[in-house]
């Protein structure tokens, strides 16, 4: 989305200015600042014992316009998670081999994990990948596995473990920043892929991973 994206970093740049006005009229600064406008937080977390705040990516509670890129399947549906991360009527449905990749967000320091609702039929699992690019360096782009879960029996909604983010990246040299994108694809449990244990059903009904809440944690510890 370049409007977006430009609009976003003409902002980033106004920030980055004002910021360097502060710094000049004050003392020498200690740290570096944040390169990314932070947004509200919940502790969407909290009755699972983490206290972390959290902030819904872009897209990532699937309420509205879908903004998020899906393929192999993965679809919007009815019903929201259950366990009271953000609220809404809908969730993403993945069928096994299917993904569904954000759009991208800016990410600094402050954005160590992130973390989201999921539920699974027999057989489901899931890579929780990251897509980035350093925004001080136009050719650096990488992958890399945040988290994987696979399952043999169904689940309802549980929270997703916690995905390390900014924590694995390497950020600009100057704003301390990268650009990413969060990518979910639905891999089933490839320890029991053969058909013989269910039959031959369907694979959109098993080994499919339903999203939900999609969160950032911007690291800002009460
Ligand atoms: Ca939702």
């Amino acid at each position: 989305m370049p409007l977006r994206k430009s609009h976003f970093f003409t902002r980033k740049l106004i920030a980055s200015l004002t910021l360097a006005g502060a710094v000049t009229a004050c003392a020498p600064a200690v740290a570096a600042a944040a390169g990314c406008t932070q947004l509200p937080t919940s502790k969407a977390f909290s009755k699972f014992g983490d206290k972390a705040d959290y902030s819904l990516a872009p897209g990532g509670g699937f309420e509205g316009t879908n903004t998020w890129t899906l393929t192999g399947g993965a679809k919007v549906v009815s019903g929201n998670e259950n366990l009271g991360v953000s609220s809404g009527s809908k969730s993403l449905f993945m069928p096994i081999t299917s993904t569904a990749t954000s759009p991208e967000f800016c990410v600094d320091e402050t954005n160590p994990y992130f973390r989201f609702a999921m539920s699974s039929t027999h057989k489901g699992g899931y890579v929780a990948a990251v897509l980035w690019r350093n925004s001080s360096g136009q050719l650096t782009q990488a992958e890399f596995t945040s988290s994987k879960y696979v399952t043999l029996l169904s689940s309802g909604w549980q929270p997703s473990a916690v995905s390390p983010l900014a924590v694995k990246l390497t950020l600009g040299s100057n704003d301390k920043a990268a650009t990413v994108q969060l990518k979910i694809i639905s891999t089933g449990n490839q320890n029991y892929s053969d058909t013989n244990l269910l039959g031959t059903l369907a694979s959109n009904v098993f080994g499919s991973v339903t999203i939900d809440s999609v969160m950032v944690d911007p690291y800002r510890r009460g």
